[in-house]
């Protein structure tokens, strides 16, 4: 492993900047347009926007793919002159009145052409904005009742698009995003270790991956720095949300590190420690400010996450290695865990 210390690069998403609706209450600050939001990048020490194919091209479905490529193309001059890059585009597949049962995992065979045909033009995005990922939160795949689908069809037909998909042009790779629920009941593809077995199941496992976000972790129960562990030794963790989540409840998106400082702490210890961003690999925030925040405040949870980040990052360089080992040698995990308390403290 490279003595240098990695240098990473933050990136976000324009949603991430949001105008703090929720599903009880309407909208409580004005919104802030696309370029604007693309100028608080660089202030806020970010280089990376991710996006949403109707980031990039708001209403694509009712574009012809000539008027979405030039669409595209402005969207990266954009970035140009603000000397950003794109780091991914996601297909919105939750939103469109054809995926109310699933986009791929559809009943219907209409819709999940539907689905396709929204993704090819993602993939034209992610071609005309200079980037080559593809990041895939399968947000309908799944069920609200058990009985509703076939779930063994169901993996069958998410394969078979995302083969499609890579036929379509081999220049890019997808990046599946877990999580076990939310909008659904029950997720078809809950966790890394489902994503990367359908990633070894495609036809090119070579571009196939994961993004993990902590809270989608969480909520599955499970730690998001073993997630990320799990990933990385597969080499395939080419993206991450980072953020929190106080508990089993809604999708929470906190400040990265704002719940579980501790948790936090081994997130960026094992992207540290797995060579996370020597690829150029971004990290990655999911966070939404609080619904209380005043406009004037509409970035600070961004600002945080990465502060918060890069303290912790200090604290994973500063950790007196050979004092763990001992420890670890002499099976002394309450020693280890005192010491570990209370460097995180600041005590040690
Ligand atoms: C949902 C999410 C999404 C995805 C985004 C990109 C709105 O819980 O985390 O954020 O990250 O759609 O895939
Ligand atoms: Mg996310």
């Amino acid at each position: 492993m490279s003595t240098q210390p990695t240098k990473y690069r933050f990136s976000f998403g324009p949603w991430n900047i949001h105008e703090g609706a929720d599903p009880f209450g309407p909208t409580v600050r004005t919104p802030i347009s696309f370029a604007r939001k693309l100028k608080l990048y660089k202030k806020l020490g970010f280089d990376g926007v991710q996006f949403h194919d109707d980031d990039a091209v708001p209403g694509l479905d009712k574009l012809t793919p000539a008027q979405i490529a030039a669409k595209a193309r402005a969207v990266r001059r954009m970035l140009d002159g603000e000397g950003l890059v794109a780091e991914f585009v996601a297909p919105r597949l939750w939103e469109s009145p054809h995926t109310i049962d699933g986009g791929y995992t559809a009943n219907c065979p209409k819709e999940r052409q539907y689905a396709i045909e929204r993704s090819y033009r993602c993939i034209d995005i992610i071609r005309e904005l200079g980037c080559d990922l593809m990041v895939l939160w399968l947000a309908r795949e799944g069920t609200y009742i058990r009985e509703a689908k076939n779930a063994r069809v169901a993996v069958e037909w998410l394969l078979e698009a995302i083969n499609k998909m890579l036929a379509y042009d081999r220049g890019f790779r997808i990046a599946i995003e877990p999580k076990p629920n939310e909008p659904m009941d029950h997720a078809y593809i809950p966790t890394i270790g489902h994503a990367i077995a359908l990633a070894y199941r495609a036809d090119d496992p070579s571009r196939v991956g994961g993004l993990i976000e902590s809270a989608h972790a969480i909520l599955a129960g499970l730690d998001p720095s073993d997630e990320m562990a799990y990933a990385l030794s597969h080499g395939k963790l080419w993206s991450v949300h980072l953020n929190d989540q106080n508990g089993l409840k809604f999708d929470e998106d906190k400040s990265f590190g704002a719940a579980d400082l501790r948790r936090a702490f081994n997130q960026v210890r094992v992207l540290e420690e797995g060579g996370y961003g020597r690829n150029g690999e971004f990290v990655g925030l999911d966070v939404k400010a609080m619904r209380t925040t005043k406009l004037a405040d509409n970035t600070k949870h961004l600002a945080n996450s990465r502060a918060f980040f890069l303290a912790l990052l200090e604290k994973v360089r500063t950790l007196n290695r050979k004092k763990e080992a001992a420890l670890i040698a002499a099976r002394d995990y309450e020693g280890l865990e005192r010491y570990i308390v209370e460097h995180l403290m600041g005590l040690r």
